[in-house]
């Protein structure tokens, strides 16, 4: 899709971080937008800014989309109000911590709701409009983790991967009708997601979230640029920076280190929950004295050799 200026898009997860971004993104395209969340104060404001500043039209339609019926209720409003579809960004997700034998199935039927069964619904609703008009192009807002899968988020990973899967097969079946399917790959991402993903945890009631992202991640704007450079471009899958695509790249060609990773990574994440839930230090004094004791041990017996080997050297 070239030229977007007056095209018209639904934005789902507008209301902050990356949806936000995408929406002001394509505002200042000239694109009309649909703003989709539930905080319907947040996505009001946001439709008032974007109108103000860019000259589009922006509507807030307070949506759930872990229901099917609020779903389709937001596809026709935005066909009712905008004369059609363009671009649908699917974007609204949550995370889901939990190891996989112990994660509460309730927990993660609301996770696959909102961030794949809102999708499909999504699509299906949208799609005759986009037909009628002769084509468009569905963003779906993936991850990483929908390449490779995260310990204690396997949940969430699972409804990343399937998304994959179902835009992969949609983008062969809507090839004829002119509709791109664009999948974005986003690694870690400077939002407010860590905050709101869902604790299922077994006796972990008081905490909430697993509050902090491990690491500073990219900003949100610089997904949304390279969002709608997609869009025009009507790209497959589009990875944020060199290095989320450098290691999707790796661990899918080497498996057997990527399962090690996994481990480590399961001893890390379940370490900085623990630290969260009771305080407890990442590490311990005690587990730390054994690797350090092996590492003093083996450096001075390293200098020794050394110096045993120099002076035989200067001996003879
Ligand atoms: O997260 P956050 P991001 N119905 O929490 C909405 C993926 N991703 O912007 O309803 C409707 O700041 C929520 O709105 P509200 C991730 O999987 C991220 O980072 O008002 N909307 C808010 O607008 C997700 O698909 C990272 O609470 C619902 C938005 O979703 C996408 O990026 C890494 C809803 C979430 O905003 C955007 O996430 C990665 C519902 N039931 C993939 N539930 C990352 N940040 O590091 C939530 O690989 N929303």
């Amino acid at each position: 899709m070239k030229h977007l200026r007056d095209r018209t898009a639904i934005v789902t997860g507008a209301s902050r971080g990356i949806g936000a971004a995408i929406a002001q993104a394509l505002a200042q395209e000239g694109v009309h937008v649909v703003l989709a969340a539930r905080s319907a104060d947040r996505i009001e404001q946001l439709a008032d800014d974007l109108q103000r500043t860019y000259a589009v039209r922006a509507l807030a339609v307070p949506t759930d989309m872990s229901d099917p019926a609020q779903v389709a209720a937001l596809v026709q409003t935005a066909e009712r109000v905008l004369g059609g579809v363009d671009i649908l960004v699917n974007n609204a997700g949550l995370g889901i911590y939990g190891d996989v034998v112990t994660v509460d199935l309730a927990d993660l039927r609301y996770v696959f709701d909102v961030n794949f069964f809102g999708v499909v619904v999504a699509m299906q609703a949208v799609v005759p409009s986009m037909r009628a008009r002769g084509g468009g192009t569905i963003v779906n807002v993936s991850s990483i983790v929908g390449k490779i899968p995260q310990p204690q988020g396997g949940g969430y990973s699972a409804t990343k991967y399937a998304l994959q899967a179902i835009s992969g097969a949609a983008r062969a079946e809507l090839k004829r009708n002119h509709i791109d399917v664009v999948v974005v790959c986003p690694g870690l991402t400077d939002t407010e997601f860590a905050a709101h993903s869902r604790i299922s945890v077994p006796d972990a009631e008081g905490v909430t979230g697993e509050r902090t992202a491990p690491l500073p991640g990219v900003p949100p704007q610089k997904v949304a640029t390279r969002t709608i450079q997609a869009i025009r471009r009507g790209e497959r899958e589009v990875y944020i920076s060199f290095l989320d695509r450098l290691i999707v790249t790796a661990a899918l060609a080497f498996p057997g280190p990527l399962a090690w990773g996994l481990v480590l990574m399961t001893w890390i994440r379940r370490r900085r929950f623990e630290q969260m839930q009771r305080g407890k230090p990442l590490v311990t004094a005690q587990e730390l004295a054994v690797p350090v004791g092996w590492v003093a041990g083996g450096l001075g017996a390293a200098a020794f050799l050394w110096r045993w080997l120099r002076r035989r050297r200067d001996r003879g």
